[in-house]
């Protein structure tokens, strides 16, 4: 026998500075359902998920968290691969950068682009931005990132350059001879537009900080942390690796037929990934398909916005399918789409609940009332052209929602099975099997049996195409119809006419009941009981429970910082004693060390009508040259003091984090004059 095609579908690795919300699980469950249908297609399918867990930014993230980059990599990425089992995620793979295959296949990587000749040492001096990990095209230090608003870093260091400019007219060649490589077409537009204005050499290494696999040969360099997490695809299946099974893993599942990402990493998979991969003479993956967002009060839900609402909170309430039903009927795949938990209790009611649960249950209930729970007999002889109709429909539907689903139109391929949802509810309404089951002659009894196969043939033909959407909901359908073991069904057979007769029906119960008023305050509540949980925990690490953290401090240097915990509850101030602190922002222009105090950076620090000499208790958490163009709040009405000889005149505000109060400098996202008074 011919072995079956494979297909390889791959989520992004998610970055674990931060808790997974409803953003990570939407790509996740959109690749899960793929994955489903791939292998109810008989396909021999590879889904591949996993964490992102180097790079400046988890470092900076475990500082304030007060433990190490490995620690805090390993709760979160746990956290990850937990919340994916409860939903029952059939990822196949669950790679993290800090794995060793992971490392070594990175490592094999880059010797190899060296090897080719794509990657020399040069020396690249710029701005950085940590959050997006990404070199910016901006002049000014400290200049807003284009992408994302926030301060860049000055860096200036010896790194390793990869020869992208070298790629643009292989990768134009690309776009355009293998038009599916970018999906949807707009982005692939955009892409093109990119390329065409020129690329410059990407800077592929670091020798700032440390957390981030050593380009091999030359341990003070790190490698890219986006070339590092890019890989995952390959290291994940075995590339690097001399063990047999590996090589025969990589030769099978390489190369990748889906990436599937969301729209903000486009460039990164587009551009970068497919010229490593060409400058590696790697094979390329087939297409890389970007989403939307998901948006919640009508901004990119995300962490720092503070708009995050928890895959748990749905799960706790209306259940994982519920979930899965909404990310892929209600946001149109490809465009951003509205999270509201009006609008998720809405859909459940009206599909779920009335749609497909009342649909299974008032047919289910009637074959169990009126034939001992046997699947009835359709007489030709009892036949309408209204039962043609729903078999008709059914078949048609059967052609359009795998059209649709093959091209990622999740939504229009539900709303086609909707359609045949609706259709049979109301043949059920129109044909009143339980006015037919009031009378008692022959031909009424086959006209009710006729009817009743009918409803239950087009609820089987519903419930297997949209499985892998909703998979537990649907598995319990499949029992009550007395079908067995759903997770057997080859999809590719599906048609008409195929209901076992008399089978037996299974217990009959309500798949989806129905979700009252209070469900929505209900989830609100928990989303706020999480988040003060979240805060109270943080709390609790900030004030730190150990007796070192209850050990007065070191006399503080000038860091206006104080732990959120140490806020004495109940004492408050009045407004006029608040207005006695004269915040103002400043832009930082000279920063370095002072001599003989390993704590202490010395600032020169703009404030629109003077610049400040300030001494700052920083230098652990920062290194100058990431200070020099950022904008910073200061207190400028303290009275100056001596620290090592250097007069400090003012203090500048952060956030004091972990047990060893580690500074996280407060700043802004948009962007704000030198001077401008805090108030
Ligand atoms: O970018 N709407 O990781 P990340 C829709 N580590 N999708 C969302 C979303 C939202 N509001 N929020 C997150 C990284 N996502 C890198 C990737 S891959 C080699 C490295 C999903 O943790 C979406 O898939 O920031 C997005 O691309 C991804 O999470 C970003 O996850």
């Amino acid at each position: 026998m011919d072995k079956p095609e494979k297909f390889y579908i791959t989520t992004p690795i998610y970055y674990v500075n931060a808790r997974p919300h409803i953003g990570h699980a939407y790509t996740t469950v959109v690749c899960d359902t793929v994955a489903r249908r791939q292998r109810m297609m008989g396909m021999d399918t590879w889904f591949l998920t996993g964490t992102d867990e180097h790079g400046q930014k988890i470092e900076r993230s475990a500082i304030a968290a007060g433990c190490s980059p490995q620690e805090f990599a390993d709760r979160v990425s746990g956290e990850f691969r937990q919340l994916w089992d409860r939903m029952k995620l059939s990822y196949d793979d669950f790679i993290r950068t800090t794995e060793p295959r992971h490392v070594r296949g990175m490592q094999a990587l880059f010797k190899r682009l060296q090897e080719r000749g794509y990657i020399y040492k040069g020396s690249y001096s710029g701005q950085y931005c940590v959050f997006d990990e990404l070199y910016v095209d901006v002049k000014e230090p400290g200049a807003p990132c284009p992408e994302c608003g926030r301060p860049t870093e000055t860096v200036q260091e010896e790194n390793y350059f990869f020869k992208l400019s070298a790629m643009q007219e292989p990768l134009l060649n690309l776009y355009s001879e293998q038009p599916e490589f970018i999906r949807p077409e707009a982005r692939r537009n955009e892409v093109i537009a990119f390329v065409r204005c020129g690329l410059r050499d990407l800077s592929v290494s670091r020798t700032t900080f440390k957390w981030g696999i050593p380009v091999p040969g030359d341990e003070n360099h790190v490698i890219y942390v986006w070339l590092d997490a890019l890989a995952n695809y390959l290291t994940a299946v075995g590339y690097g690796s001399d063990d047999p099974k590996d090589q025969a893993m990589l030769e099978r599942y390489w190369p990748a037929d889906v990436h599937m990402i969301g729209k903000e990493i486009v460039r990164f998979h587009c551009v970068y990934w497919p010229a490593f991969l060409l400058a590696a003479g790697i094979p390329l993956p087939q297409s890389i398909v970007a989403h939307g967002w998901l948006l919640f009060e009508e901004s990119k839900m995300s962490k720092s916005r503070g708009n995050i609402v928890r895959s748990e909170t749905i799960l706790d309430t209306l259940g994982a399918d519920t979930l899965r039903y909404f990310l892929l009927r209600e946001i149109v795949f490809g465009g951003d789409g509205s999270f509201s938990f009006d609008a998720l209790v809405q859909r459940f009611n009206a599909d779920l609940a009335n749609g497909l649960g009342n649909l299974s249950s008032r047919t289910l209930s009637m074959i169990t009332r009126y034939f001992e729970g046997e699947i009835p007999y359709p007489s030709p002889g009892a036949r309408t052209a209204g039962d043609d109709t729903v078999a008709e429909l059914a078949q048609q539907t059967i052609v359009d929602f795998n059209a649709q689903f093959e091209q990622f139109q999740f939504s229009r391929a539900l709303e086609t099975a909707w359609g045949l949802v609706a259709a049979v509810n109301k043949y059920i309404v129109e044909n009143e099997p339980w006015a037919v089951a009031d009378k008692e002659d022959q031909d009424s009894r086959a006209r009710l049996a006729t009817i009743l196969h009918t409803a239950a043939e087009a609820l089987r033909i519903i419930t297997a195409l949209v499985h892998p959407v909703i998979p537990e909901s649907t598995a319990r359908i499949w029992e009550q119809l007395g079908l067995g073991d759903i997770s057997k069904l080859d999809l590719r057979n599906l048609a008409w006419g195929q209901l076992p007769l008399h089978t037996r029906l299974g217990t009959v119960e309500a798949v989806f009941p129905r979700a009252d008023k209070s469900t929505v305050e209900r989830m609100q509540q928990m989303e706020l009981d999480r988040a003060s949980q979240v805060g109270q925990n943080a709390v609790a690490k900030a004030a730190g429970e150990s007796e070192a953290a209850k050990a007065p401090p070191e006399p503080a240097a000038p860091v206006a910082a104080m732990p959120f915990a140490g806020a004495p509850a109940g004492d408050t101030i009045t407004i006029d004693d608040f207005a006695k602190v004269e915040l103002r922002v400043g832009q930082v222009k000279v920063a370095e060390k002072v001599k003989g105090a390993d704590k202490l950076l010395r600032l020169e620090v703009d404030i629109g009508t003077e610049v400040r000499q300030i001494v700052a208790g920083i230098a652990k958490a920062y290194d100058p040259e990431q200070l020099v163009g950022r904008k910073v709040v200061i207190v400028a009405n303290l009275a100056p003091r001596k620290l090592r000889g250097l007069e400090s005149q003012g203090m500048i505000v952060a956030a004091s984090l972990g047990d060893e109060g580690v500074p996280v400098l407060a700043g802004f996202l948009e962007d704000v004059p030198n001077g401008a008074r805090l108030k």
